[in-house]
């Protein structure tokens, strides 16, 4: 008999049946007919939605949540169809099984609007309000407009070489939405089904909010704010946070499609220190391989790569090698990855039971099965001889996974994999089923190794392709982007979104990967990447060039001073990179993450961290005028270190900007304390000299200082320092306090170049009951002075005159 694809829910109207509603001590089940959803509350704000079909609930299993999260519960209060928690009331309407969740005792969060439909062939669609003026971010970098509102997407992961706005689906599936501008703030919804999953915000169906999968679980959070970033934060509870990267990871990266040998390699490292600009990482990507095998070097062009390794080391540059995962198909060619991984059984099979084989870089290859924890480990084993070598850290490509000369572009839905843990029952599963997941699991299994291999190192992955939750294991990217002014405006809100979406590290291809940037293009793309999680220049195969000096001295000037810049930043950078790894508060943040009263919306207007504003024009290849979009509370220059005076509006105030080449508009808030350091050519480079503290008098005056000694558990273990800044206006004048700092890291400064911004006029300095020398520098309105340094408590004032 072949089921028509009518819905259950249409099923068990005709066949009335009393619906159940069932109390949990964590929520509520309420079954109708054949169909059942239990809501059930992990904490006061967060909600586990799941549907039975047949009266069979779904495996309580997950990629993306780990096991102790997802069976997390609180104590909640009945209450008629539904329960309380301490800040959220949830009802399911018995009739239509349609969920309702308000704040308690007041506004909407989220609403059904029409029935859940779960149909017999196991897909199912469920569809939400949207109220007016409800903005959509998140779903990691996929293309189209900024706020989702009005857009569609497929979660299916893809190669998408040379995409645009309008290409979808691309590498990632991230199914996690958060709002903005709702009745009640903001809210979040993750969608934990790695199927061919889609969600549409009101493209057929104006005011539709709609989600789908053609199979799966329905198994989603709601997690409700009403703080974006109270909804990122626990979402990062749910699907868990990066782990701090290796402070190396936010220096400068050159990359290239391919840098060809060891003497090419070598050219680069002396020219980029040749030519001052800091630089910590260079990338070999997949040339420096034996006929592209992953896990080999070709022994013509790269002889020696543990001696370059070494040679690149001593100057302060690591290198991050390529390692993708398709193995070569070579039997009885001693390749090791090969016979190793055929005699533990840990390729992909056709449905036929074969040994899955297809084309990609070194021609026929076969696929680890990353599902499989066993597979998993031989893989992360295969890095041992790359570790040893010195390599600093590893780039999973291709893996969507991308297969050459198929329109489908990977491999066929059938292929078998083999699923083993993170609750799930061990058993087969298609392709279909794990697609989304196996570029994730490739990417874990590369972490894992790396753990296991050097347990004191923090290990740097990057990967294309990944599914929520994979944050815990790499690093990404946006892939191959173009080189255009569309392609810049695009990847910032791609980094924003990822951001949003548990990828705050992360970068996009400075310059574009296909085409070629013109000088103005690459030089304003570093100076906006310079502000971004992670700084690579990345180009294709037979691009032109896009080093830093290819466009002659004026240029070059101008990439150096970006980079420079960022590297002076290194401690505001890594402090917020810590405040990353530790709340999920992204690194690159969309203005309204912090300022949501402000209306401010730029799409080329992003903070890093709280602090800092870049506000990028619109439209980054027009020399009109613009105007930025400034949050109440007063802002300073960065570069001028000057009060803006801004003109006041209704929600923010703004300040025009005409664009230049030599300046990005860069703003500090009002009440910032900023730590910067002296200019080094590597982070691995103790810095010489005094750790500057620049102070921008506002309200709520505070800064951080995070700073460790780049291992793994550096806080475990103590090998930190950590110290809080504040400032406030009294009588006096301004006075600044230094906490006392925590951990054992011994600083490398031992004096405090202070800065205090806004002062047109003083008396003198003290700390604590000292005067202490101070240079007014009266065309800045700004004053100097040099504190010794010290772990203990301490307060400056600034007197008046
Ligand atoms: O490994 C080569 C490239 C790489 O440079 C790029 O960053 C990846 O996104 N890779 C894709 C494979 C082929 C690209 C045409």
């Amino acid at each position: 008999m072949r089921l028509l694809p009518t819905t259950l829910s249409a099923i068990a109207m005709a066949t009335p049946a009393a619906a159940q509603v069932r109390a949990l001590d964590n929520g509520v089940e309420v079954t109708r007919g054949g169909m059942a959803v239990r809501v059930t509350a992990l904490s006061a704000s967060v909600l586990r939605v799941r549907m039975a079909r047949d009266g069979q609930w779904p495996e309580d299993a997950s990629w993306a949540v780990p096991a102790e999260v997802r069976t997390r519960s609180t104590k909640v209060r009945a209450r008629g169809d539904g329960f309380d928690t301490d800040a959220l009331t949830v009802k399911v309407d018995p009739a239509t099984l349609r969920l309702t969740v308000h704040e308690r005792g007041g506004r909407l969060v989220m609403a059904d609007n029409a029935d859940p439909v779960m149909r017999a062939d196991g897909s199912f669609e469920l569809s939400f309000a949207m109220p007016v003026g409800e903005r959509y971010f998140g779903l990691g970098d996929k293309t189209g407009p900024f706020d989702r509102r009005g857009a569609s997407y497929v979660h299916w992961n893809t190669d998408t070489f040379g995409y645009g706005r309008e290409t979808d689906p691309t590498y990632k599936s991230i199914p996690f939405y958060v709002t903005t501008g709702g009745g009640f703030g903001s809210y979040g919804l993750f969608l934990d089904n790695p199927t061919r999953s889609w969600f549409d915000f009101g493209h057929r169906s104006d005011g539709k909010l709609k989600i789908g999968a053609p199979d799966g679980p329905v198994d989603y959070y709601l997690i409700a704010g009403p703080m974006l970033s109270e909804v990122v934060q626990r979402y990062h509870g749910l699907t868990g946070t990066a782990p701090l990267i290796a402070p190396w990871g936010l220096g400068y990266q050159q990359s290239r499609y391919s840098y060809m040998s060891d003497t090419e390699v070598r050219d680069l490292a002396a020219r980029l220190r040749k030519e001052r600009i800091p630089t910590d990482v260079i990338w070999l990507d997949i040339d420096f391989q034996d006929r592209n095998r992953p896990f080999t070097t070709n022994p013509k062009t790269f002889p020696d790569l543990p001696r370059l390794a070494r040679d690149l080391k001593s100057e302060g540059i690591g290198l991050v090698a390529i390692t993708d995962l398709h193995i070569a198909h070579a039997p009885s060619q001693g390749y090791a990855p090969f016979d190793s991984g055929a005699a533990g059984n840990h390729f992909l099979r056709t449905a036929k039971g074969r040994t899955y084989v297809a084309p990609v870089w070194p021609g026929d290859s076969v696929f680890p099965d990353f599902t499989r924890e066993a597979s998993r480990e031989w893989w992360g084993g295969l890095y041992k001889d790359f570790v040893r070598a010195g390599i600093a850290g590893f780039w999973n490509d291709m893996n969507e996974p991308a297969i050459f000369e198929t329109p489908s572009k990977t491999m066929p839905l059938d292929t078998v994999h083999r699923i083993e843990g993170d609750g799930f029952a061990a058993r087969e599963a298609s392709h279909a089923e794990v697609h989304n997941v196996y570029g994730m699991q490739n990417s874990r299994a590369t972490f894992e190794g790396l753990k296991k291999l050097d347990p004191a190192a923090r290990p740097f992955v990057m990967t294309r392709a990944t599914y929520a939750g994979g944050q815990r294991y790499a690093v990404t990217w946006t892939g191959d982007n173009n080189a255009t002014w569309e392609h810049l405006k695009l990847s910032v809100q791609q980094l924003v979104n990822l951001g949003l979406s548990g990828f705050s590290y992360s970068a996009a291809d400075i310059g574009g990967f296909t085409g070629g940037p013109s000088p103005e293009l690459l030089t304003r793309w570093m100076q906006i990447g310079a502000f971004t999680p992670v700084m690579r220049v990345h180009a294709a195969v037979n691009t032109p060039r896009s080093e830093p000096w290819v466009d002659g001295p004026e240029h070059l000037a101008l990439r150096r001073a970006a980079i420079e810049e960022r590297y002076r930043l290194f401690p505001y950078l890594y402090a917020v990179a810590e405040q990353h790894a530790r709340s999920g508060d992204p690194i690159m943040r969309p203005v309204f993450y912090n300022y949501a009263s402000s209306g401010c919306d730029s799409p080329m207007s992003f903070t890093l961290g709280r602090d800092l504003m870049v506000a990028a024009s619109p439209k980054p290849e027009s020399p009109q005028p613009y105007d930025v979009c400034l949050p109440r509370g007063g802002w300073y220059d960065y570069w001028t270190g000057r009060s803006v005076v801004a003109t006041v509006g209704k929600t923010a105030d703004s300040v025009t900007e005409t664009p230049r080449i030599d300046r990005l508009p860069v703003f500090v808030r009002a009440g910032a304390i900023i730590p910067r350091q002296p200019l080094v050519q590597s982070l691995s480079e103790t810095p010489k000299g005094a750790l500057e503290l620049l102070v921008y008098p506002g309200d709520d005056c505070s800064g951080t200082l995070y700073l460790d000694d780049g291992k793994a558990d550096a806080i475990a273990r103590g090998a930190y320092l950590r110290q809080s800044f504040r400032c406030s206006t009294t009588e006096k004048g301004l006075r600044i306090d230094l906490d006392a700092r925590q951990g054992n890291l011994k600083p490398w400064w031992r004096e405090i170049a202070m800065t205090v911004h806004a002062v047109s006029d003083f008396g003198a300095v003290r700390l604590g009951r000292r005067t202490i020398a101070a240079r007014m520098d009266e065309s800045a309105d700004r004053v100097r002075f040099t504190l010794p340094d010290s772990a203990g408590a301490a307060t400056i004032t600034l007197v008046g005159p």
